[in-house]
């Protein structure tokens, strides 16, 4: 019997190329994300896929979603909580109300409204794994980042938590944790469609690859095995701030 994966903000870089390698390694995957037109291409792409189109902040659109879900993909044995981003770079003084929203509501509003619709059924069959896609940001802290170090902070917190309400269920939960990744990350954060020719500059950073791979390995365990993190950083970079850049 084939697995089914639910991958959030599979528009895009890691959840993109994370619903492919599931795909590639025999799991049914559905997709979410904003952007229609890119959900119904990759999806034809794969071999047994289903997209769901919705704004991951907005609860009443996500439960609408879920309700709509065809009963033969209702059963869902991986979720993966990767929808998220980074909106702005400036000290907290300066930063625009609007992007701390944007990140609060993203990245743990958005991250809670879809675990507790996908976590009763696999309460009910003793039986699930969860993976949250955390950052080196929610392990340290740098100037700058201040809120977007607090939600993925947060979302080390819930996975932890997690991990002990969800315990009693067989339910395995634990986190992937990249430093930089060449995606659109730094083109929404920037609001600039150039941004990843200079934060990637002079270094080989992480591809989305990189981390499918680490999230397929946690996936692919045996049942008595739950890897609780996974932090991987590009060699050039050493921590949340220090890079060896070649200029
Ligand atoms: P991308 O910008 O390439 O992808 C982000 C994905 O999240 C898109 O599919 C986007 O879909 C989805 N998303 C964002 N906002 C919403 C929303 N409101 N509703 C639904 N979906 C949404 O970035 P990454 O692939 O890099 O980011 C994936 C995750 O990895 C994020 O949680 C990020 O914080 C984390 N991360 C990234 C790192 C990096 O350096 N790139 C490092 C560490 C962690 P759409 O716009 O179509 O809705
Ligand atoms: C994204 C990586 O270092 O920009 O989570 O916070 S970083």
């Amino acid at each position: 019997m084939k697995k089914t994966a639910l991958i959030t903000g599979a528009t895009s870089g890691i959840g993109k190329e994370t619903a492919k390698m599931l795909s590639e390694k025999g799991f049914r995957v559905i997709i979410t994300g904003r952007r229609k037109d890119r959900l119904q291409e990759l999806c034809q792409e794969l071999t047994e896929c289903f997209s769901m189109n919705f704004d991951i902040r907005d609860k009443e659109q996500v439960q609408n979603a879920f309700n709509q879900l065809p009963p033969e993909w209702k059963t869902i044995d991986l979720l993966i909580n990767n929808a998220g981003l980074a909106a702005g770079l400036e000290p907290l003084h300066e930063n625009q109300i609007e992007d701390w929203e944007q990140m609060i509501d993203t990245n743990i509003k958005g991250l809670l409204y879809v675990t507790k619709i996908v976590v009763p059924q696999m309460i009910a069959r003793h039986s699930g794994q969860i993976i949250n896609v955390s950052s080196i940001a929610g392990k340290k802290t740098y100037g700058k980042g201040a809120v977007y170090c607090a939600t993925k902070h947060a979302v080390e917190a819930l996975t932890k938590a997690m991990r002990i309400d969800f315990n009693p269920y067989n339910i395995k939960v634990g986190s992937v944790s990249p430093g930089a990744v060449e995606t659109e990350f730094s083109i929404v954060r920037l609001k600039d469609p150039k941004a990843n020719e200079k934060v990637y500059a002079g270094y080989t950073p992480l591809y989305p690859q990189d981390i499918a791979d680490a999230v397929v390995y946690m996936a692919t365990r045996p049942p008595h095995v739950n890897i609780a993190d996974i932090l991987i950083l590009p060699t050039a970079q050493a921590n949340a701030t220090v890079f060896n850049k070649k200029f």
